[in-house]
């Protein structure tokens, strides 16, 4: 095999944020840059030689060409094998089903998720462990440091491989196995889940619409849907992969996701809408003009898990990230087990589901997931909630009513301040964490605590500091404020309100104005609107 060794500098910012690396495909596209990153990746790692790397994106733009030179660099750097989903085309969660699967050493993932693609957008990578899930922050650590020290990288002087036929292909001594990155996926799915109540229901009326958004999820939903269960040809809208997106934003918000929400709204809507983002890992589920917040569909999923056959047997704990809603912790309260609270991020739940503290996981942010694989699963929470739909035979509407009146309703919203000045940013966070807030009374609010979040992994010791400014109160409202780590552009401020509200009569409030006071709270404390010329957020949840 012909390897070049190739001198490089180092390049500034490498830094894996929330989820990876994520920056303008221009960036990527500069000589060295991908190449930098993958040899700190490769450089950080200890005992692959000879074993199996696996690899895929979420097919936007740039998800090829970096594909090849990733296959030269693993050949070059004595990788034994690479598993590609065909056409380089892999979620997020399957890839992390076929680590776990295959037992591999693990995996790297090309995507920027929910952020737009095209040549003028965002291109991202992550490493995923042998367990199956994000690189935890010890080892993002470590590759951060190896990029800011690199001299050279090893790249094979070989020609590209052809990604689009599945089977065995060489690369200079080194094999490159292309797989379906559907098939078992699906059969996971398929252990999981009531695929003969969910058929029945379907064949029995239950109307259903998937948004694929033309990112990774349209061929997984054609063949879980129309195929194996036998919804109508047409359920899954916008099901091609297409390297921008078809110029969508991939992320499943009621902003983004505007077609399904006018169908789930309009006259004749289906009984059930979801759509997912550009990796395959988020989810929003929609009823008949209905919208369930992530938080709340964490809850009743947990709630409900014993109706799927997965789950029959129980949860044996929930893991929620910080800012989202305490609607997770009334349930398992009243299912006797504990509920876990993690900084924000996928790779924060990893410890807690391998150490089988935990069953389910979600995030504020259209994220749900469970032990099944050790990534939020956005198909997986559809399915789960068709499921539960199927036994129960009941609308969205009622079951999640129901569910508040059994519990109460955590009252929520997600305000974001999209792109705005990055030193702004800052200064607010500043601001706030210097604020003096315990004790005080605000707006006839008393703040019991004032804090900003820090974790201890119960599982390995590790400690996560500065993981978001939190203002509770003494009724249990909050107000939570970070600054986003997944943008490419400027700063992103999200603002997290909740109230807990017990009585029934009110559940059926618009969240905007059940929350107004504190919503004006939030933002006249942070002077947000004087810190960032915004008076109104960009995005609310
Ligand atoms: C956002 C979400 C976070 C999620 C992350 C990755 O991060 O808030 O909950 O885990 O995206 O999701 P941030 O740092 O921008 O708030 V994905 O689907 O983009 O991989
Ligand atoms: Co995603």
């Amino acid at each position: 095999m012909s390897v070049k060794v190739v001198a490089t500098v180092p390049f500034d910012g490498q830094k894996p944020g929330t989820s990876g690396l994520r920056k303008k495909v221009r960036v990527f596209q500069q000589a060295h840059y991908l190449e930098n990153f993958v040899q700190s990746v490769f450089d950080s790692l200890e005992g692959f030689a000879g074993a199996t790397l696996v690899l895929g994106g979420d097919g936007r733009f740039h998800n090829r060409v970096a594909i090849q030179t990733i296959l030269k660099m693993a050949a070059a750097n004595g990788w034994g094998r690479v598993m590609v989903g065909r056409g380089g085309i892999l979620s997020t969660p399957a890839a992390s089903c076929v680590i776990r699967k295959f037992g591999t050493f693990g995996g790297i993932i090309l995507s920027a998720s929910h952020n737009p693609g095209g040549p003028d957008e965002d291109f991202g990578i992550k490493y995923n462990i042998g367990a199956g899930g994000p690189a935890p922050e010890k080892v993002t650590e470590a590759i951060y440091a190896k990029t800011r020290a690199i001299r050279e990288y090893r790249i094979a002087d070989a020609p590209d491989v052809d990604i689009d036929t599945l089977g065995r292909h060489a690369l200079a001594g080194m094999a490159v196995e292309v797989f379906d990155p559907v098939a078992d996926y699906a059969e996971l799915m398929e252990q999981l889940f009531d695929f003969a109540a969910i058929r029945a229901a379907l064949a029995g009326g239950l109307r259903l619409k998937f948004d694929a958004m033309h990112a990774v999820t349209g061929p997984y939903a054609r063949e879980i849907l129309e195929h194996r269960l036998g919804a109508p040809a047409g359920t899954v809208m916008n099901g091609e992969p297409k390297e921008d997106f078809g110029r969508l934003h991939p992320d499943p918000n009621l902003v983004h996701a505007h077609d399904l929400v006018a169908l789930m709204t309009g006259p004749d809507a289906p009984d059930f809408g979801a759509a997912s983002d550009g990796d395959g890992d988020r989810n929003m589920i929609l009823g008949r003009d209905f919208y369930v917040t992530p938080s709340d569909s964490l809850a009743v999923l947990a709630a409900n898990a014993t109706l799927c056959p997965g789950y029959a047997g129980g949860l044996k704990g929930i893991a929620r990230s910080m800012p989202t809603s305490a609607a997770a912790d009334r349930v398992a309260e009243a299912l006797g087990i504990k509920c876990y609270e993690t900084p924000t991020g996928w790779k924060f739940f990893g410890t807690l589901l391998d150490a089988g503290l935990a069953t389910l996981c979600g995030e504020e942010s259209f994220g749900t997931g469970s032990d099944h694989v050790r990534e939020k699963d956005g198909l997986w929470a559809v399915l789960m909630w068709l499921n539960i739909l199927a036994v129960r035979r009941e609308s969205v509407a009622a079951i999640v009513g129901a569910h508040w009146a059994r519990f109460g309703r955590n009252v929520y919203s997600r305000h974001d301040y999209e792109g705005i000045d990055a030193a702004a940013a800052n200064g607010l966070m500043d601001h706030l964490r210097g604020l003096d807030l315990a004790g005080r009374t605000l707006d006839g609010f008393t703040v019991a605590r004032h804090d900003d979040f820090a974790y201890t992994d119960p599982v390995d010791g590790s400690v996560s500091s500065r993981q978001g400014v939190r203002v509770v109160f003494a009724d249990g409202s909050r107000i939570v404020y970070r600054l986003s780590g997944t943008g490419t552009e400027g700063a992103t401020l999200r603002v997290y309100i909740e109230r807990f509200e017990p009585d029934a009569a009110r559940h059926h409030l618009d969240p905007q104005v059940a929350l107004a006071d504190l919503i004006g709270l939030a933002r006249r404390l942070a002077e947000i609107e004087a810190r960032t010329g915004r008076a109104e957020p960009s995005v609310i949840t």
